[in-house]
C-alpha cells in the first residue's frame, strides 16, 4: 500500500492550546504524523511519495469560495493589523445575525472558526493545502487501480465543514476525496469515520446527498466534542435522507461495543454498495489517548483493518486524529496491515 505524505504538515505547529482556562501542551503536533511516517517505514508498508500539486478547484467542490479565500488571505491581514502572532477568534456571532460580510480579521476569525483549537499560523494555508493533495494523490492512486492507498494527512480535516474550521482542522481533506471520487466517476462513495470524534463537517457537507452515504462512530455527543451534533436520530435530508449514519457510544466503551457499531457501519456500507470508500482514520479510540474515553487495544486495530477490507472496496485512509503519541505509529499500521490481509 502506498502512504503519501508532505513535510509542509510541519508548518502547522503550535506548543499550546486553550484549554479549561488554560494554556496546556498541545496535543495535535507534528511529532504525530512523523511517527506514523516513522512506523510505516518500518512495517515495510510500501513505498512513501509525496504529493501531486493540485489546483484549487477539488477544494472549492466541497468548501464555500469566500471559506476558501479567507483561509488563504487571513495571515497576511492579521499580520497587517495584530502583528506575527498565532491568529485566534475572540469574538463569535451572536445567535440570529445575519452573516454579513465582514472586513476586520478578528471579526472574520469568528465568523468562520467554530472553536479556539486551531489557530491560523504563517504555514496554515500551505500545510492545509499539503494535506488535500496528500488526499487526492490517494485518490488517483485509488483511480489508478490499487485497492488502497493512505493519504497520511496533517492537519487533520474531519471537523471542518463547507464554510467552518476548528477542531485542529481547517480542509475537509476526506470529504475532498470523496467529492473527487464522484467527480471522477464514481457513482457512489461512502465515507466510514472511525475518529474518536464526530465527523461533523463531512456529515455537514454531505447531509443533503445520495450519491455519498457518511456513517460515523463516535464519542456520545452529550459527552463528547463535538458536542451539538453527531445524534443517532440525523441521518440526512431532503434526498440526503438514509444517507448518514450516526453511532454514538458512552465513554469507556471497548471494542465489544465498538466492533458491534463498526459492523453495523459495515453492513450499511455494504448495502450502499458504493465504488469508493474513504475512511476518515482516527486512532484516538485508543485506550490511552489522553483526551478520548474509549477503551481500544493495539490489537483492536488490526481487527478494524480487517473488517473495513471484507467490504472489498477500492478504500483511501485519511489520517485524522490520535494523540496517544507513543502508540500512534503501531495502531495506524495496525489498521493498514489488517486491511490489507483482507485484501490478500
Ligand atoms: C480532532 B480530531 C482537548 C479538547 C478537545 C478539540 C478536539 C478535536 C479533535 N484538549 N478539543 O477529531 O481528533
Ligand atoms: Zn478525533
Amino acid at each position: 500500500m502506498k502512504t503519501i505524505f508532505s513535510d509542509r504538515h510541519k508548518l502547522q505547529s503550535v506548543e499550546t492550546e486553550f484549554y479549561r482556562g488554560k494554556w496546556v501542551e498541545a496535543f495535535e503536533i507534528p511529532r504525530r504524523a512523523q511517527l506514523v511516517l516513522d512506523a510505516v517505514r518500518r512495517a515495510d508498508l510500501g513505498p512513501v511519495i509525496g504529493p501531486e500539486s493540485f489546483d484549487l478547484s477539488p477544494v472549492l467542490a466541497v468548501h464555500d469560495p469566500d471559506f476558501v479565500r479567507f483561509l488563504e488571505n487571513i495571515w497576511a491581514d492579521w499580520v497587517a493589523e495584530v502583528g506575527a502572532i498565532p491568529a485566534y477568534p475572540n469574538i463569535w456571532p451572536p445567535r440570529r445575525t445575519r452573516m454579513i460580510p465582514t472586513i476586520r480579521p478578528g471579526a472574520e476569525l469568528g465568523r468562520y472558526a467554530v472553536d479556539m483549537s486551531s489557530p491560523i499560523l504563517e504555514g496554515t494555508w500551505q500545510a492545509a493545502r499539503s494535506a488535500v493533495d496528500c488526499a487526492l494523490t490517494g485518490a488517483r492512486f485509488i483511480n489508478a487501480g490499487e485497492p488502497s492507498a493512505f493519504a497520511l494527512c496533517r492537519p487533520p480535516g474531519h471537523h471542518s465543514g463547507r464554510d467552518y474550521f476548528g477542531g485542529y482542522c481547517f480542509l475537509n481533506n476526506a470529504a475532498i476525496a470523496a467529492q473527487y471520487f464522484r467527480d471522477t466517476g464514481a457513482r457512489r462513495v461512502a465515507v466510514l469515520d472511525v475518529d474518536y470524534h464526530h465527523g461533523n463537517g463531512t456529515q455537514d457537507i454531505f447531509y443533503d446527498r445520495d450519491d455519498v452515504l457518511t456513517v460515523s462512530i463516535h464519542g456520545d455527543p452529550v459527552q463528547e466534542y463535538p458536542y451539538y451534533i453527531g445524534f443517532a436520530d440525523e441521518t440526512g435530508q431532503a434526498a440526503g435522507q438514509g444517507f448518514n449514519l450516526n453511532l454514538p457510544l458512552a465513554w469507556g466503551s471497548d471494542f465489544s461495543t465498538w466492533g458491534a457499531a463498526l459492523d453495523r457501519a459495515i453492513d450499511r456500507i455494504a448495502a450502499f454498495a458504493p465504488e469508493r470508500l474513504v475512511v476518515s482514520l482516527g486512532v484516538d479510540a485508543f485506550e490511552e489517548d489522553p483526551i478520548s474515553h474509549f477503551k481500544l487495544t493495539n490489537a483492536d486495530f488490526v481487527e478494524i483493518g480487517r473488517r473495513i477490507g471484507s467490504l472489498k472496496t477500492p478504500s483511501l485512509f485519511v489520517m485524522e486524529g490520535g494523540y496517544a503519541i507513543e502508540a500512534i505509529g503501531t495502531n495506524v499500521v495496525n489498521v493498514l496491515t489488517g486491511h490489507l490481509s483482507a485484501q490478500a
